[in-house]
């Protein structure tokens, strides 16, 4: 970016009303102004952008191509204004005009092309290489439908469309030169050639082309702008009725069906596959056209393919892009003209798995018909790496069919994608210390028996550039003053904090500042919900996605319980709090479903009742997303992380939570572990059973919740209000699932499998001590700060030179400033 000039930017943004809408600036409407704001930051981007990409071309660094089903990123032009350090700039400017900035940046939609922790993640990921100034691509989807928006209606979830294409996004350019042709179906047929060798034609199939839209991902104050490519899908030929004879006329009418339906829309399910067809198509489609990009522009530069893993290296973000094994493969044969093992060489040093889940619904697992079907050349390559993957199984341990049962990558009719990424990849690696642990003690642990030197971990990060400098502008200043510049690029900045936690200035500065945060917060909750909440009341939050393992179930069930007391005993000694809940639910997920209408029940009762004198309320927000999630961390006084021990692989709103200075009420999971390691027991609450016990009891089957109901009259009294009316007018039916889900037992779904009822005593506890802490504003006050200052290590920065130092092997460019 040059220097920025005040005048020649406001001009630019009358300009651009002026051409695009013939409005002057008081004529626009604020989503017509944010268009006009956006394209003129998109051109304060445009220099740095070409001068990366420039440098790339010239120097060909090696380049990570980070492959993603999902790009979770939230609005652009605020988070692009930090990063560019124009913010405060640009601010001063339009207000000269008499705009708003903040009521600009709200006319953004959030592009929101993922469900949660795994697509977020990936946006962290880019912002960090971009900003430490690493060589790299994302590579996903420009899915015209993103996560559904969530309305909330009569305490039921209802999922609307989220059309966020609609009104043009201002950072997406189109670049048709970039445009490959991906096959679906149709039949292999093989010819001998005159050399002996095979030729493998595919015919008859479905084509359509991917066509890439780039999208700017700015580098924090280095001028590095590196690139995220969705690709759109385009029918290869225009649909037209006169000009085709009868065969053609059907094909074309197929493919063009199939190019519109491939990107539709993103499946909104996190943590549990479906087995959709049109699933398997997205994924291959991506995949191939990325991978097409990346060998064309290796190809550039070279005449061999020997090379590439000197050039390029394909990070799988989980094991939705793992066709990538096969069809690199197929590329380097069919395309290239590569032997079996010279293809193999190459493309076994180009591929790296993530793992992010050890939830068995959420391993994908093809049915080989359909994968067949849908792709028979890549198919046939997936057979062959699979009877060759275990012949060496069978050499290694010779006779034991156990090992083929839990490795091969074809069993059973089905094609399990997590093994073959862990027969191709040269990393594994999990996201959080304990989680690398449990894949290679329990869930991978033959595969780490066979492959110890592929596996790693790679503690996940969030990036502080977006939840503190963009989120939480006041916290911000706060830290630059006790810390000085600097951690916007080195989070252990904030480790000067460690020696002001006791001052009473310094205290009593920060409550204040998460006061004005509560404010800003309860103003959002009164617009949305028409809920008044009390700001000097504790705030406890609890948002992420809907699921059973991370037990929105059991904090509900709390404060039910709480409510009792309070009933029981109207005058007791209680520390008021808001209970604020924010999740979407899978659309088909019946329990998640049942536990958002219990909540928004529970508020309803309990927010009316007049006689607890406000001291709870509970307060569910429709719609959690990137753009309100800055706003509920920085408010937040305390942390709900809950899961079942060993179920959260990491989790990332724990830490976003940490950064804003909120103190955690969590399970020994995930990364809780680390953090806890970080800032030390006094400063962070920790219960429940550890993921050893959790997984005794699996392993055992020696859990008995109905015990726990029979013999603790509190649970007792709370689970029998789910089917007695209380919380539903009477109807006993509404949340009977509910209640069974505690104490039904069968074989293949345990009752209360998630060990709600073991936890539940020690959950109540814990939170009684909350309380308790809470009332001493200073130790309190002190504890938030430490969070602070103990957050270092979960900058996605350090997560990010990690996999540049043990798996990717990257160099950074330098983007000189002196080209203009
Ligand atoms: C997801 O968000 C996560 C794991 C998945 O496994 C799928 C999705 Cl959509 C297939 C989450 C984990 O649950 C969470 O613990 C972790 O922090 C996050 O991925 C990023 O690694």
């Amino acid at each position: 970016m040059k220097a920025f000039n005040k005048k020649i930017f406001i001009k630019q943004i009358s300009d651009n009303v002026k051409n695009m809408y013939r409005k002057n600036l008081e004529e626009a409407s604020q989503e017509e102004l944010f268009q006009a704001v956006a394209d003129a930051v998109k051109n304060m981007i445009m220099d740095d952008w070409i001068a990366t990409q420039q440098v790339m071309e010239k120097d060909e660094p090696k380049t990570v191509y980070y492959l993603s089903m999902e790009f979770l990123l939230g609005r652009a032009l605020g988070n692009n204004l930090i990063n560019m350090t124009a913010y405060a700039q640009v601010k001063e400017a339009l207000e000269e005009i008499g705009l708003d900035l903040n009521t600009i940046e709200q006319q953004e939609p959030d592009p929101a092309l993922g469900n949660g922790g795994l697509g977020r993640l990936a946006a962290c990921f880019l912002d960090s290489l971009a900003s430490l100034g690493y060589p790299a691509y994302g590579c996903g989807i420009r899915y015209r439908y993103g996560m559904f928006k969530q309305q909330i209606v009569e305490g039921f979830q209802v999922e609307v469309p989220d059309n966020w294409l609609k009104n043009g996004y201002p950072f997406e350019m189109k670049r048709p030169e970039y445009c490959y042709e991906v096959r679906f179906g149709g039949h292999v047929r093989m010819e001998m050639r005159e050399d002996g060798n095979m030729d493998f034609i595919h015919e008859d199939y479905q084509a359509v082309n991917a066509v890439a839209y780039d999208l700017p991902i700015v580098g924090y104050n280095n001028h590095v702008v590196d690139t995220l490519i969705i690709w759109d899908a385009q029918p290869e030929v225009e649909f037209s009725l006169t000009s085709f004879n009868e065969g053609q006329y059907h094909k074309a009418v197929e493919e063009s069906n199939l190019a519109r339906t491939l990107v539709e829309v993103l499946y909104p399910n996190d943590e549990h596959i479906q087995g959709k067809e049109l699933r398997l198509k997205q994924q291959y489609f991506f995949v191939s056209a990325s991978i097409q990009r990346a060998i064309a522009k290796y190809k550039k530069h070279h005449r061999s393919l020997k090379q590439l893993p000197k050039k390029v290296v394909f990070q799988m973000n989980d094991t939705h892009p793992t066709v990538a094994v096969a069809e690199l493969m197929r590329i380097l044969i069919d395309v290239e003209g590569l032997s079996w093992d010279e293809a193999w060489k190459i493309t076994t040093q180009c591929v790296a798995y993530t793992n992010h889940t050890i939830m068995a619904e959420a391993l994908e697992k093809w049915p080989i018909d359909i994968f067949e079907r849908i792709l028979p050349r890549v198919y046939q390559i997936v057979d062959e790496i699979n009877r060759r993957f275990v012949l060496d199984i069978m050499d290694r341990y010779p006779g034991n069919e156990d090992k083929i049962r839990s490795m091969a990558i074809l069993y059973d009719g089905q094609v399990r994608m997590a093994n073959l990424a862990i027969a191709a990849g040269f990393s594994v690696n999990g996201v959080a210390r304990l989680h690398t642990e449990i894949l290679k003690n329990e869930s991978l642990k033959d595969f780490y028996e066979m492959f110890p030197e592929k596996f790693n971990n790679k503690t996940n990060g969030i990036t502080q550039r977006r939840f503190l400098a963009h989120g939480n502008p006041l916290l911000a200043d706060f830290v630059t003053k006790y810390c000085g510049k600097g951690w916007e690029t080195d989070l252990q900045k904030t480790r000067k904090l460690i020696a002001k936690a006791d001052d009473p200035k310094v205290q009593k500065e920060f409550m204040e500042i998460k006061r004005e945060n509560k404010k800003r917060l309860a103003k959002y909750i009164l617009e949305k919900t028409g809920i008044e909440v009390n700001v000097d009341s504790i705030f406890d939050v609890h948002v992420k996605r809907l699921h059973e393992y991370k037990r929105q179930l059991m904090n509900i069930l709390h404060v039910m319980y709480l409510y009792n007391r309070l009933k029981d005993n109207p005058d007791m000694d209680f520390v008021p709090r808001t209970f604020i809940f924010g999740a979407k639910a899978a659309a088909g997920y019946r329990n998640a479903k049942n536990t958002i209408k219990l909540i928004n029940n529970v508020a309803d009762v309990i927010n009316h009742d007049v006689s607890i004198g406000g001291k709870i309320k509970v307060v569910f927000i429709e719609d959690y997303k990137v753009s309100n999630a800055e706003w509920i961390y920085a408010a937040a006084d305390v942390s709900e992380q809950i899961s079942t021990a060993s179920k959260e692989a990491s989790g990332t709103g724990n830490m976003k939570f940490m950064l804003n200075g909120a103190l955690t009420i969590g399970t020994m999971d995930g990364a809780n572990v680390e953090m806890f390691e970080e800032v030390g027991e006094e400063n962070m609450f920790i219960f429940g059973l550890s993921a050893q016990e959790v997984i005794g009891f699996e392993r055992n089957h020696n859990y008995r919740p109905g015990d726990i109901y029979n013999n603790d009259p509190d649970v007792n009294r709370v689970l029998n209000q789910l089917i007695d009316g209380t919380y539903s007018h009477g109807d006993y039916e509404l949340f009977r699932s509910l209640y069974n889900y505690f104490l039904n037992d069968r074989p293949d779904n345990p009752a209360d499998r998630y060990f709600i009822l073991a936890d539940f005593r020690s959950y109540i506890q814990t939170q009684e001590k909350v309380a308790a802490y809470y009332r001493n504003r200073s130790a309190w006050a002190k504890s938030a700060i430490m969070n602070v200052a103990c957050v270092g290590k979960f900058s996605s920065d350090r997560t990010i030179q990690e996999y540049v130092d043990d798996i990717w092997h990257l160099e950074k460019i330098k983007v000189r400033t002196s080209l203009f």
